[in-house]
């Protein structure tokens, strides 16, 4: 049966190294005038040629609360706020039997949607979820330290003990059951909870070695072998930024283009593929158009479009 894609913006992007009001996901939408190229478009052009079935819901606004809560400094509050109300949007995406690709917004957003995941899939049916997180940043940052969009594994870990963040002991997310790919830019602490839990990073020098085909193979393996579903949630960053420089903290010596086209086409079109998001993409440092292109390609590749 051929699939069913929701997209679902969340252009929350106030936890991040570079805060903004822009809204990433309208950055993606509009066509661009140097490259008449725009998501909104190209939705229309696979469902209406192709006879795809994508369906834009539009934004999870955070709402005067959440963005009351940001500003007095209550980003943990704020965030579990937002991550609520993006989760229920995804969780009527599965009940319609929709896959959601997600718009960001920073990688705090990964709150909400891989708690869907969670609750859908491992609360509700004990499927067994295995997130693929491909990132430069562990994302796993424990302390006090630094901003909340380097820490969302962490949360989503339970391993966030500040101001009475918890997680709901149904959906914690299992530091065995998270994937990193690209991850190379690592806090001290960070690298400690990795090595304490044992948790794999398809390095960029594993993607030397075995080459991005190599770890997709392996990645399927295991995902073949030990798992239900996969979530994956793609960092722009993850990308080589000595090219791709359109985010807040981007990081030379990254994914290529095609190797990120592989692999996100590898994972999406896995029949166990059961959602994605795209975050920390920032329209407005994206001067050319070029990591604009490179997005939609991606999401084309999710669609089943491999170009
Ligand atoms: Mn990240």
């Amino acid at each position: 049966m051929p699939k069913s894609f929701d997209i679902i913006g969340a252009p929350f992007n106030q936890l991040g190294c570079y805060p903004t009001n822009e809204n990433t996901i309208d950055g993606l939408r509009r066509l661009n005038e140097s490259n008449w190229l725009g998501l909104s478009d190209w939705i229309n052009v696979r469902n209406n040629r192709w006879k795809a079935d994508i369906k834009d819901l539009g934004d999870v606004e955070p709402d005067s609360v959440v963005l009351q809560l940001t500003e007095s400094n209550y980003r943990e509050k704020a965030l579990s706020c937002y991550a609520d109300t993006l989760k229920e949007t995804l969780l009527s995406s599965y009940h319609n039997q929709r896959i959601p690709i997600t718009l960001g917004g920073d990688h705090s957003i990964a709150i909400g949607t891989v708690q869907a995941a969670l609750e859908f899939f491992k609360k509700q049916q004990g499927k067994r979820v295995a997130v693929v997180w491909i990132d430069a940043h562990a994302d796993c940052n424990d302390s006090l330290a630094s901003n909340l969009h380097g820490k969302p594994l962490a949360m989503l870990m339970d391993k966030y003990p500040h101001y009475d963040w918890t997680v709901d002991a149904d959906i914690i997310l299992n530091p065995q059951d998270v994937y990193y790919v690209a991850v190379r830019d690592l806090m001290p602490n960070e690298d400690a909870l990795i090595k304490q839990y044992s948790m794999v990073n398809f390095d960029m020098t594993s993607i030397e070695n075995i080459g991005i085909n190599g770890v997709l193979n392996q990645l399927i393996a295991t995902i073949d072998n030990n798992y239900d579903c996969i979530y994956v949630s793609f960092d722009y960053d993850a990308l080589d930024g000595s090219l791709f420089r359109a985010c807040g903290t981007p990081n030379v010596g990254g994914l290529s283009a095609r190797e990120a086209l592989h692999l996100i086409y590898g994972l999406a079109n896995h029949p166990k593929f059961v959602g994605i998001d795209f975050v920390e993409y920032l329209p407005e440092l994206d001067e050319k158009g070029i990591s604009k292109e490179l997005m939609i390609k991606l999401i084309d590749a999710v669609w089943g479009f491999r170009n």
